[in-house]
This record gives structure tokens, C-alpha cells and sequence, in this order.
């Protein structure tokens, strides 16, 4: 079986609701008059408004790019490999390796593994070399403008005028994806509010520029939605003949011992390991396919992205730069 997925690019909570405008640029700059009123009433300073809405633009593009997100139909044999090429595990070593000392220090202060930080930071942004280029008060504001989640991306962009407003960053400078995931971590401004640090401590909380601000925001997001950094994220297994699916789950969970007693093996073929950790399974295509014992990290980095496929992908990356340094 296959299935059709969307794309996970961006973290983003999906809402169904609110009437879409025509999403006519003509009515743009009064709905952004609209939203300035809006935000100077939630107690944003007139100067920060003003300057985050220099040069305000309808962006076309974020409105097609939300439109027409691809979808594809695959599994994450042909998927893996193209969304982890080897290239990307070798620079994900050399990143690595360059930053060993701040990401030891950080992973240390957060208790979460270095190759975990960079595997996000290597599927985010590809290690910061693709941040997007979009204004994100423009972006946000043409999404809420296009009205199919006027609610949730007005939020977010109240929470871009606070964190302008905080001198965090130069509007100018403020940039991202189409639909507002900002910087090196592609936090949507909620994200950053909640959990972006000033690691670096000069003052202002910078994933666009800081390598210590961007490792430390990713540590601390997964430290406080639970990172157990004793434990990896989960592994990929093999199931008997005959396998009862119905066992399977993120939320049923067993130890490892009970999955060893139901025929499930390493990968390899080996048996399961001896330590007490409680796993669901998870088939994310068939069980034809690449199955996996979830451990609790799985759902830590679900909470980043709502998606099996990127819990995949980033552990898949973490386990391949572990192997390689
Ligand atoms: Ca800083």
C-alpha cells in the first residue's frame, strides 16, 4: 500500500475553519490597517508597528505555496533516502564536528544529545544554509489576510510584532518561510516565544544569526516538552510471521521485553535490547514496509512536527551522524 502524504515541511498546527477571502491584494492594505489597530490595542508600541509594517506586501506566492503544498505519493523506502542523502549525513558530521564544544555545552545544559540538535538543524534548514527569504509580518499577514486561518496566523503575527517589539530582531531582518517558521530552527512565533533562548546571552534572542541562540532554542523546545536524553528516539524493527497489526500504536505501549516475547527483532535480525523501556510500534506505511519501536522521544519530536515521516527522518539523521563521527 501506498499512501499520499503532505508535505511536513513547516510546523504548522493545521486549522479547518474561516472563510477564505478572494485573496485580492486590492484589500490587503486596509485589512493591514486593520491588524496595525489590532495590535497597538494588544499594547504593541507604535514604534514597533510602524516599523513592522514598512513596506507591508501581499505575498502571492505564500497564498499558492499554502494552496498547492505537494503531495506525494510514497513510502519511506524511495522517501528516507531522498530526504537523507548522504551528503547530508556527511555535512551533518562536519557540522558536527565544527561546532563539538557549543553543542556538547548545550546538549549538557538541556540533557538532549548534540546529534539530535543537529539532526533538526540538518532537516529544518538544511544546517541553516535555507532559512527562507520571506518578510514574515508579510507573510503572516497575507495568510491571515486569506482568511482560511485568519485566527491562527493573526496569533502568530501578533507574537512576530512582540518579539520585533522586544528588539530581538530588525523587522528588515525578519525573515522565513511563507507561512512565518523563522530562522535557523523555523520556529513559528508562538514556538519562539515559548521556548527560544538567548544562549549567547548579548541581549536578544537570535536563530537567525547566533549558533548558540539556534542550538540552544532546539534543546530547550525539546527539553521542555519532556527530551529524555537517556533514552534514543526508537528503532527500526522486524516483525514475525503473522503479526497481530492490531498490537500496533504509538499510545500502546509495551517493554521491550513483551515486543521480544511477540517476535519483534532488531533489524538485523538480533534480539531486542535488555533495558527496561517501554516502546509503541509504529507502521508508518504497511507492515511490508519500515517498521519502527517508538520510544518516548518519538513522541517528543512529534510534538516539533506532528508527522511519523519526520520523526523518521531526524532520528534516521541523528543515528547515521552518530555512526560516522
Ligand atoms: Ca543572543
Amino acid at each position: 500500500m501506498k499512501r499520499v502524504v503532505k508535505s511536513w515541511c513547516l510546523a504548522v498546527a493545521v486549522f479547518a475553519g474561516g472563510v477564505a477571502h478572494a485573496a485580492d491584494p486590492e484589500g490587503f492594505p486596509a485589512y493591514v490597517e486593520t491588524l496595525k489597530k489590532e495590535a497597538l490595542e494588544q499594547g504593541i508600541s507604535e514604534r514597533a508597528v510602524t516599523r513592522a509594517f514598512e513596506g507591508a506586501r501581499f505575498y502571492q506566492r505564500a497564498v499558492s505555496a499554502d494552496r498547492n503544498q505537494p503531495e506525494f505519493t510514497i513510502t519511506l523506502d524511495t522517501y528516507l533516502p531522498r530526504a537523507v542523502p548522504d551528503w547530508k549525513v556527511r555535512q551533518g558530521i562536519e557540522k558536527y564536528n565544527e561546532h563539538r564544544e557549543l553543542l556538547e555545552e548545550i546538549g549538557e545544559k538541556y540533557g538532549v544529545q548534540p546529534r539530535f540538535i543537529v539532526a533538526l538543524w540538518g532537516v529544518e534548514t538544511n544546517y541553516g544554509s535555507y532559512t527562507g527569504n520571506f518578510s514574515v509580518v508579510s507573510a503572516l499577514a497575507t495568510m491571515a489576510y486569506e482568511g482560511r486561518r485568519e485566527e491562527f496566523f493573526k496569533r502568530q503575527l501578533m507574537q512576530a510584532l512582540q518579539i520585533i517589539d522586544a528588539g530581538h530582531i530588525e523587522p528588515a531582518q525578519m525573515r522565513g518561510s511563507w507561512a512565518g517558521a523563522m530562522g535557523q530552527t523555523q520556529f513559528m512565533p508562538s514556538s519562539f516565544l515559548a521556548y527560544a533562548v538567548d544562549y549567547d546571552q548579548d541581549g536578544k534572542i537570535d536563530i537567525w544569526n547566533s549558533q548558540g541562540d539556534v542550538f540552544a532554542s532546539a534543546a530547550n523546545y525539546l527539553a521542555s516538552v519532556g527530551w529524555d536524553n537517556t533514552k534514543t528516539w526508537g528503532r527500526q524493527v522486524r516483525l514475525p510471521e503473522n503479526f497481530d497489526t492490531e498490537l500496533a500504536g504509538r499510545n500502546n505501549k509495551r517493554s521491550l521485553a513483551e515486543w521480544q516475547a511477540l517476535g519483534v527483532r532488531r533489524y538485523d535480525g538480533g534480539d531486542l535490547p535488555t533495558r527496561d523501556i517501554e516502546a509503541g510500534l509504529v507502521i508508518p506505511d504497511d507492515k511490508d514496509g519500515r517498521v519502527y519501536l517508538s520510544y518516548h522521544n518519538w513522541d517528543v519530536l512529534m510534538d516539533w512536527n506532528r508527522s511519523n515521516y519526520f520523526v523518521v527522518v531526524v532520528g534516521h539523521l541523528a543515528d547515521r551522524i552518530m555512526m560516522g563521527r
